[in-house]
């Protein structure tokens, strides 16, 4: 076990020697070291380390910080006397100095199921009263510190370490991350997730085991008023839409040099360093990446992701490309910044992403596209599953910061969806610009200047066609077999029935 805190220490697992050395045999989670300095901690710590990180402290709070059993109790009552009860009339004196002053250090140490089920029973009593029926496997000091009036972390998140491994941890959105089935990583067929693969239930989405960091680091991002942010399950035409958004609100006369800078960074990707992770990618992230990142940071590890720095030092407006659904996001982000959602034909979306991962050198899928297909549909495949991307984006439609647009609606009619998405972004471009707009986000076009664009790093050879492809609607009818296609059918309709939305023109004829 390896895993790197907020505060950017690393955790390991301390040796059986030092454990066993240390005779105490309630630490039932492991004993970790967290480095460099390497202290020594129950394995429960990182969770309420990393939760620590996310408080918000109050400008009045006074902390006594001490290194065990050199007087804490003492200067924890002296200050708390000299605040709270200078007159010695206040009756809270009475009350356990567990519940007055509150130890942060506590829920490593006074872990539920090593004593027993519960913490000590004033503790337990005080949080079964903020929160009936709240379990207390997680801890249980944010919600006593919250409670005193001190505000804790925003929503912290909760690591439950059995023996060696970590078995299930909550995000800071609440969700659940699992490890994922050595089945479901054979099956994937993909060789480079070398931090393994994840599950984040209840939806089941599936990303390479590194994703929870990043996502809990969303969580915590400050988006700003003019930020916009182009969401899309993968190959639903993310690109061509980070390409119109970018241009309309910052090359609408098509003479910005910055035009020819690559699209990592004019629209960085929030989604980016899970996937780009530089271990698994022989040491370093995509070259300019790394090379921005080295400028904004000179000197600082790129192993904990980049993207948050690069795009806090993005000018606004920012154009932010992600693949993270609604649910994993901060659930007011509609409140702060608009969304264009891009969503595609599921049919045309696995041929796209089949070809892509057939042929990439980021991460080679090894199988025909009959098996990829069932990966998708049997929510087998990184990012899956589809459905629940889609319909959360579908249900906001109406929230006046989402622009939900089909890439079939982009084919058909782009002038029309460009004016559109003009009047979403109040970028008040006139027709004339619009016309030449539609030029320079063509598919031909883009596809000409593919070393800007998200070509190059995928090349296996130098291909054009590796991401730039096909750019048309309706190429599974090319790809897929008659069996395939009334599969894929029959999971449309099934993953439709009860909703609203309608892709009746997604189906075989
Ligand atoms: S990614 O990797 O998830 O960000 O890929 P994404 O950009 O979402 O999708 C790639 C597909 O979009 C097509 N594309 C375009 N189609 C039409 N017009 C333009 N300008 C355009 N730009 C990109 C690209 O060709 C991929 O689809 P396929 O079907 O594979 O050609």
């Amino acid at each position: 076990m390896s895993r790197q805190l907020l505060s950017g220490h690393k955790v390991e697992q301390a040796s059986e020697e030092v454990v066993k050395n240390m005779k105490i045999l309630s630490f039932i989670h492991g004993v970790v070291r967290i480095l460099p300095e390497g202290w020594l901690y129950p394995g429960t710590a990182p969770t309420f380390i990393d939760r620590i990180s996310n408080m918000k402290f109050r400008s009045d709070d006074v902390m006594v910080m001490t290194f065990p059993k050199c007087g804490t109790t003492w200067m924890q009552e002296i200050v708390w006397t000299m605040l709270h009860n200078p007159n010695l009339d206040n009756p809270k004196e009475d009350e356990t100095i567990f519940l007055r002053s509150p130890d942060l250090s506590y829920d490593m140490i006074f872990d539920s199921k090593s004593l027993g089920g519960s913490p000590i029973k004033p503790i337990a009593e005080r949080f079964k009263e903020i929160h009936p029926g709240k379990e207390m496997d997680n801890g249980v000091m944010a919600d006593i510190l919250e409670a005193l009036g001190v505000l804790a972390s925003l929503c912290p998140p909760a690591v439950s370490y059995i023996g060696q491994y970590i078995m299930s941890r909550q995000l800071l959105s609440g969700h659940k991350v699992e490890q994922a089935s050595e089945e479901v990583v054979k099956n994937m067929k993909i060789l480079s997730f070398i931090h393994g693969v994840v599950r984040i239930l209840p939806e089941g989405w599936l990303y390479p085991g590194t994703a929870p960091t990043f996502i809990d680091r969303i969580s915590n991002m400050k988006f700003r008023s003019d930020d916009v942010m182009v969401m899309t399950f993968p190959k639903c035409g993310t690109t061509w839409m980070q390409e119109i958004v970018w241009t309309m609100l910052h090359n609408p006369n098509l003479d910005n040099p910055k035009e020819d800078e690559t699209i990592f960074l004019r629209s960085p990707d929030l989604s980016y360093d899970m996937i780009f992770d530089s271990k698994s990618l022989g040491g370093s992230p995509i070259k300019p990446i790394a090379e921005r990142f080295k400028e904004i940071h000179p000197g600082k590890e790129m192993d904990n992701g980049v993207m948050a720095d690069i795009l806090e030092a993005l000018g606004g407006p920012r154009v932010i490309k992600n693949h993270f659904p609604f649910p994993l996001l901060p659930r007011d982000i509609l409140d702060t910044i608009k969304v264009v959602y891009v969503a595609r034909n599921p049919k045309d979306m696995t041929t796209s992403f089949w070809n892509f991962y057939s042929s990439t050198n980021v991460h080679e899928f090894r199988g025909d596209i009959d098996s990829f297909a069932r990966l998708i549909m049997n929510d087998g495949m990184i990012y899956c599953p589809y459905w629940p991307h889609v319909m959360a984006a579908w249900e906001k439609r109406h929230h006046p910061n989402l622009h939900f647009v089909f890439y079939e609606d982009l084919i058909s009619d782009i002038m029309h969806e460009l004016r559109k998405i003009n009047e979403f972004l109040g970028a008040g471009l006139s027709e004339e610009k619009l016309e030449a707009i539609k030029r320079h986000i063509s598919f031909s076009s883009m596809k000409s200047r593919v070393g800007t664009l998200p070509g190059n790093p995928f090349k296996k050879e130098q291909d054009k066609t590796v991401f730039f492809r096909k750019g048309i609607v309706g190429d599974w009818k090319n790809n897929f077999s008659p069996e395939l296609q009334e599969e894929m059918d029959q999971w449309i309709k099934k993953n439709l029935t009860d909703t609203d939305l309608n892709l009746s023109w997604a189906l075989a004829e």
